[in-house]
């Protein structure tokens, strides 16, 4: 059972991710800044009941659709926003955008531009942690459409071969850009999880929408990762939708009712699935979330300012931080 810190914590880190992307959202499409943005509206649960499994000393390799993941594992606001902005102050200088954001502090290994970028890092991670002997354990997310990479193979492969503490996370909001998840052609599974008896890992299937079946699925995979006893990796499924369009520029949806995905969001939102189950049990009451929600609101409002008033990267830093 959680405590009632941790159960604020997890809603504190939830609507954090669901502001700051609703900023995001808001800042690009007013101009404020450049560069492509995949919001993780809708699917805050799965990044945060998944991290709040990990320590800081884990690690997480992310997707194009990062902002959530790199939140939940405990990035600071205010350079991730800078980032967006394209500032100096930003985690890549101004020089990544959205999806190149990292933070080796809190394990955060990257997003990623390439779909089925993230395997191969979290595997490695892992293999290192191994040698090192930290005890600590990678988790890659990755979307329905990466699970059809051939790198998704190759690293499951591995990562079960060397019985390696890797997490696989499934984050099945059942598209991928315009391409439906149910209307088959993308793959010949429902579930990807299914996949997980080829690499004999253990698998669950959870909501993803539904923070409190994510997280105790994800225990469960932690502990055997941790535990780092035969076959000790695994894959987590987590089913969601998303609400939005698949990138804030560049995609009009016409393959779908825009209106109707957004709609959605009211009738099944993570975020209220958590405030309803707190309070149906009693661990939490109504009134315990407004603060919490203007906090938020100041934390994004002060890396919005953060970001506005930074500088932008020199000249002369163009050609810094390039591998030669
Ligand atoms: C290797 C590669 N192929 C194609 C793309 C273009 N692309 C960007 S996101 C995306 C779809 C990803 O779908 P999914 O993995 O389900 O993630 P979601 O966007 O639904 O979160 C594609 C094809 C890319 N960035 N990298
Ligand atoms: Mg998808």
């Amino acid at each position: 059972m959680m405590t009632r810190e941790e159960l604020l914590h997890h809603y504190e880190t939830m609507v954090k991710i669901r502001k700051f992307d609703l900023e995001a959202k808001r800042g690009r499409e007013a101009g404020e800044f450049l560069g492509n943005v995949h919001i993780y509206v809708g699917e805050e649960a799965i990044a945060t009941g998944v991290c709040a499994c990990l320590d800081k000393k884990d690690y997480i390799a992310s997707t194009h659709r990062g902002h959530g993941h790199t939140i939940a594992k405990g990035a600071d606001l205010k350079p991730m926003m800078a980032e967006l902005y394209g500032k100096a102050t930003g985690y890549c200088r101004g020089k990544g955008g959205s999806q190149h954001i990292a933070d080796f502090s809190v394990g955060m290994l990257g997003a990623n531009g390439m779909v089925g970028g993230g395997y191969g890092l979290a595997v490695g991670a892992a293999l290192a942690a191994r040698y090192q002997k930290t005890g600590a354990i990678a988790v890659v997310f990755f979307g329905d459409g990466a699970a059809n990479r051939g790198t998704f193979h190759e690293s499951a492969n591995m990562a079960a071969a060397w019985k390696l503490p890797v997490i696989f996370v499934c984050e099945n909001n059942g598209i991928a850009c315009s391409v439906d998840h149910a209307a088959g052609g993308q793959q010949a599974v429902g579930d990807i999880a299914k996949r997980a008896v080829g690499y004999d890992m253990e698998s669950y299937v959870v909501n993803g929408n539904d923070f409190f079946a994510v997280h105790d699925a994800m225990e469960k995979l932690v502990a055997r990762a941790r535990n780092g006893v035969g076959n000790c990796c695994g894959l987590l499924e987590c089913k969601t939708y998303r609400p939005g369009p698949h990138m804030l520029v560049g995609d009009t949806q016409p393959y779908r009712d825009p209106a109707l995905a957004w709609n959605r969001l009211s009738a099944d939102d993570c975020i209220e699935n958590f405030k309803r189950r707190c309070i149906a049990e009693g661990w939490l009451s109504a009134e315990d979330f407004p603060p919490i929600d203007e906090k938020v609101d100041a934390m994004v409002e002060e890396a919005k300012q953060f970001a506005i008033e930074s500088p932008y990267p020199e000249e002369s830093a163009l050609f810094e931080d390039l591998y030669d």
